[in-house]
């Protein structure tokens, strides 16, 4: 099988580990959306074996991020007449395929991985083997579906470069050019989102600190106080993107501008050059309410029917196993399982 011989498909996935980010919706989801409408099909997924990996979540708190998490992604327009939307752990050909690529990578490629070097932190005796694994597990839920383009933010870099290694590998080893080699795609002005309180740090949903990031469920007030207590410099906004060189806070809420306004850091720079933050966090939080207020309020409508978001998901199942299953079969023919 050649590589032009794969079907133009995108695969990809958040945890329902917490809230959903702005980091998430800007390095993510909004690249989701727009790819449903490109010559692709797409299914997009609620990570849940992975949201496991990191700490214990009791399981009244894993149910609802799930359904929060599919409510988030459906209020931002991922269409489930349009893409297949799936919760992982229902579709068991993930955690299948997974063991296989346990088997094909090795422990030294996992443990370069920086995330699990980040979030093991010290005491890496302490954490979770699933930790160690989730790259090996992220590759299998992109080639259970021989997926060939996968968005997302500038974090996942790595994992997807592992990705390829582990496809590359396996066609090697069994001679065959079975799973594609998955381009990443890492686009627009804010596919690194940092942390509001310190512009060395990623957006994240596991910040201890809430101030760090905007929920997509915060509403006006919450969103407009963080972006005016987000950390700063004392200087005008510069006219060039040069001019943010050193200046990581004011970076990030230019992206972020730029991210949501659908502009070039240029262009935003051209327009907002020479303002103090004084004036430019307001238009920053007019912009970010405007853009996410709508998404906020439509997850809470759908969240007042867990059913229905039940059902999307059921029926998203079924026709990702109409994919997996034969993929999963052909998979362990070509190792030399019986049966
Ligand atoms: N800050 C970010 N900027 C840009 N993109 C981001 N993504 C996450 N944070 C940012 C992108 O969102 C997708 C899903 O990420 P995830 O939730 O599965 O895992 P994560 O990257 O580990 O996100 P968090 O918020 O940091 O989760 P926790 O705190 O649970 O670990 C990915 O495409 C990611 O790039």
């Amino acid at each position: 099988m050649s590589e032009t011989s794969f079907t133009p498909r995108v695969f990809s996935g958040i945890q329902p580990s917490g809230g959903l980010t702005l980091g998430n919706y800007l390095g993510a989801i909004k690249r989701f959306v727009s790819m449903q409408d490109e010559d692709f099909e797409t299914i997009y997924c609620m990570v849940d074996l992975h949201a496991i990996t990191a700490k214990f979540l009791e399981p009244e708190v894993l149910r609802r991020n799930t359904r929060e998490l599919a409510a988030g992604f459906i209020a931002s327009g991922i269409s489930p007449e349009k893409s297949i939307l799936i919760n992982q752990s229902q579709v068991p050909e993930h955690a299948q395929l997974a063991w296989i690529f346990n088997c094909v990578a090795r422990m030294g490629w996992m443990g370069r991985m920086t995330q699990w070097k980040d979030k093991a932190g010290k005491n890496a005796e302490a954490a979770s083997l699933g930790l160690f694994a989730y790259p090996a597990l992220m590759a299998a839920d992109i080639l259970v579906y021989h997926a060939t383009h996968v968005p997302v933010g500038e974090d996942q870099k790595q994992h997807l470069e592992l990705t390829r290694d582990i496809a590359a590998k396996f066609n090697h080893d069994y001679g065959v050019d079975f799973f594609p080699i998955t381009e990443p795609v890492i686009e627009g002005a804010a596919t690194r989102v940092m942390s509001l309180r310190d512009g060395s740090k990623k957006m994240s949903k596991s910040d201890p600190s809430d101030a760090s990031r905007i929920n997509m469920t915060d509403d006006a007030d919450a969103i407009a106080r963080k972006i005016r207590k987000a950390k700063t410099d004392p200087d005008a906004l510069p006219s060039e993107a040069k001019g943010l060189d050193d200046r990581p806070e004011a970076r990030n809420l230019v992206n972020i501008y730029a991210g949501l306004s659908e502009q070039s850091v240029d262009k935003v720079l051209a327009e907002v050059g020479g303002q103090q933050f004084g004036t430019f966090k307001p238009l920053l939080a007019d912009l970010a309410v405007a853009k996410l207020a709508p998404i906020s309020s439509e997850m809470a409508r759908l969240m007042d029917d867990p059913a229905e978001i039940d059902r999307i998901l059921a029926k998203g199942a079924e026709q990702a196993r109409e994919i997996t299953a034969p993929i999963l079969k052909k998979t362990y023919e070509i190792i030399g399982m019986v049966g």
